[in-house]
This record gives structure tokens, C-alpha cells and sequence, in this order.
């Protein structure tokens, strides 16, 4: 069976794992695609550091920092020390010694001229997630926050993501996210492929503005889903009202959307209403959703969805799979 995912950090790549124990206890072979948000990119020190891309990689390669979600085990950040005692900006990113490894393979392999599929490719062939992890893009798309500009009053100004979200923790409301240079970018290579050939598409509970709504605005994207014969069923990021983990409800409130699993569900809406789901699962806590977005064509079902240990997870993405083939059946 060949599954698909749009996966943006730490909450797509804890469902993959899951996704990863259900798929090898069922027996069949299967092939997961990861299409990863690359938004959150950033420049730092003279490295480039792709979050979402590196906590996929480190998550399913075991070598994830399981505490912080992010980063390496057993970091140290000796290096950020010293960048800090001479007082060289940006102070509040922390870069770990083991994390700057993979950032000067990927500076060096992008200077070369090697695309970031490419060198992504070649950074999974040491830690084998056991997917294949394609970034949404080779182009820059980086992710910007429209914040009021805390140091100049009554300005607006466009904020790195990773600025706003760990310098500010999200805490200045954002008036919209602007994913810069998005409108230029093109699918990175196998992207399309593996939307079009794909058996099932999964999205998994990653943040639907700022992770898998970067990857939606990557021109050609949302079309392939849309014409995929793949059935396409999501999880919800938000249960009995709240994110479960990240700042989701921050950048629903950006653009308006109520932080409820049933308006991120019809957010995205019905793919035979011009959106992109066929089912969606939300938790039993939400089970009330059930029957409005069956009413908006999105087959719903309400299964438990915290992702407390890898069975748990696997449990999800096994629910995730059956419903995307009860639609599949029904037509
Ligand atoms: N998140 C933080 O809250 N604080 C950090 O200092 C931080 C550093 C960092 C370095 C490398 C990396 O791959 C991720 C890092 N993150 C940090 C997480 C990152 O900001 C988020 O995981 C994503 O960008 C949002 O999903």
C-alpha cells in the first residue's frame, strides 16, 4: 500500500512513526511518502536549518530529542554559547552541536548546487526513517508573520515564523502568514508523483495554517489532490476546542477560523465541494462534529486521537486507513 503525507513538525512526525508501526504490523507492503513543509526554513549563522524537515528525519531515524520534540538526544550547545557571548544575534534560535552537523552538510550540499530533495535524500541515507521524505519545494517559501511591530508602535511589520514562534511563543497576535516567494515555487520532484499514485492520502494533526497549509499553497499541490484518485482523510490537530500540542490556535485565529475540529475540517473542506477531504477523523470528544461534516460531504468518524505512546498512534493512522477505504468502497 503506498500512503501519502503532508507532514509539518513535530505532531506529523510522532503520527508518521504510529502510521510506520501500523502499516509493518499489517503485514502488507507498504511505502509511506512524506511531503514536508519546508516553510518554516530559516538561515542561521550562515546554515540553513529546515525544522520540519529535520524532525521528520530524526523522529523516524531515532535520534529526535523525544523531551523537546525537536533536535538531537543527548544535545549539548556549546556553539550557541559562544555565538551568544559574542553577542551575535540570533540568540534565541538554539542551535544544538549535533544539530549543526546536519546544517553544514546541507550548507555545503546547496552551495554545491545540490537541491534540497537531494541533499534530504542524502541526509536520510545515514538515518534511514524508513520513509521518503521529499521537501514541498526545492524553492524558497519561507514562512512570514504579520505582527505589529513590537519595537516600533503602530507599525506593521513581516516576521520570520521562527522569530515569532520561539523569540515571542506565537504571543503577538498575527494579523496573517505570508509564505514569501511561495506564488514562484514549483513541487520538488516525486511531489506530484506521489500525490497522484498514492492508494491513501493522509493528513496528519500538524498545524493546518502555517504546516500543512504551507504545503497546500505550493502551486499545483491542491490540484493534484483534488484530481488524485487516492482518498484523502485527515486528522484533526485540535480536540475539545484546543491544539493538542504547538500554537495552532493562534494561526487559526489569524485567519479567522474557529479553533474547533469541525471548522479546521470544513476549512479544508469536502473535495466534492472544491476541497480536499474525503473523511476526517476527530476525537470522541468531538463526536457532535460528526454529523455536519457528514452534511458538508466529509465522512466523518470520532476515535480517540491523542498520541500518547506508538500504539496509540498506530491505532489513529489504522482508523485513518479504514475510513479513507470505507469512502473508497462507497464511491
Ligand atoms: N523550537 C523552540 O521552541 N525553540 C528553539 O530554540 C528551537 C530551535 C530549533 C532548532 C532546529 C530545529 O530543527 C527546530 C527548532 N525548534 C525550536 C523547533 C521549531 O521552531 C519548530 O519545530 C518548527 O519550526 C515548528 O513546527
Amino acid at each position: 500500500m503506498r500512503v501519502t503525507t503532508l507532514a509539518g513538525g513535530i505532531g506529523g512526525a510522532r503520527f508518521i512513526r504510529g502510521l510506520k508501526a501500523h502499516l509493518a504490523a499489517s503485514g502488507q507492503e507498504s511505502h509511506i511518502t512524506v511531503i514536508g513543509n519546508t516553510g518554516d526554513d530559516i538561515w542561521v549563522h550562515g546554515l540553513r536549518v529546515c525544522p520540519d524537515l529535520d524532525t521528520v528525519m530524526y523522529t523516524l531515524g531515532d535520534g529526535i530529542d523525544t523531551e523537546r520534540g525537536w533536535g538531537r538526544r543527548d544535545e549539548t550547545f556549546h556553539a550557541k554559547e559562544e555565538l551568544q557571548a559574542y553577542g551575535v544575534e540570533p540568540t534565541w534560535f538554539g542551535l544544538g552541536d549535533r544539530d549543526i552537523g546536519t546544517h553544514l552538510v546541507r550548507t555545503a550540499s546547496l552551495n554545491a548546487g545540490y537541491p534540497l530533495s537531494d541533499v534530504t535524500r542524502a541526509l536520510c541515507a545515514r538515518w534511514k526513517p524508513g520513509v521518503e521524505l521529499l521537501p514541498m519545494t526545492n524553492d524558497r517559501a519561507e514562512t512570514h508573520v504579520i505582527v505589529d511591530s513590537p519595537d516600533v508602535p503602530g507599525n506593521r511589520v513581516a516576521m520570520h515564523f521562527q522569530e515569532w514562534w520561539i523569540k515571542y511563543r506565537a504571543s503577538l497576535p498575527a494579523h496573517d502568514f505570508v509564505f514569501i516567494g511561495i506564488e514562484n515555487a514549483t513541487p520538488a520532484p516525486g511531489v506530484l508523483e506521489a500525490i497522484a499514485e498514492a492508494d491513501v492520502i493522509v493528513l496528519p494533526p500538524s498545524n493546518p495554517i502555517v504546516s500543512i497549509g504551507t504545503i497546500l499553497a505550493v502551486p499545483g499541490i491542491t490540484d493534484a489532490l483534488s484530481q488524485t484518485d487516492a482518498p484523502i482523510v485527515g486528522i484533526s490537530p485540535i480536540i475539545s476546542g484546543a491544539p493538542v500540542r504547538g500554537m495552532a490556535d493562534a494561526c487559526l485565529t489569524a485567519r479567522g477560523i474557529e479553533t474547533t475540529a469541525l471548522a479546521v475540517g470544513l476549512n479544508y473542506g469536502a473535495r466534492n465541494s472544491g476541497g480536499i477531504l474525503d473523511g476526517w477523523l476527530v476525537d470522541t470528544s468531538d463526536a457532535d462534529a460528526e454529523s455536519d461534516l457528514e452534511a458538508a460531504g466529509i465522512g466523518c468518524r470520532a476515535v480517540p486521537l491523542f498520541m500518547t505512546d506508538v500504539p496509540a498512534t498506530a491505532a489513529m493512522a489504522e482508523h485513518a486507513i479504514d475510513l479513507a477505504q470505507a469512502l473508497r468502497s462507497a464511491g
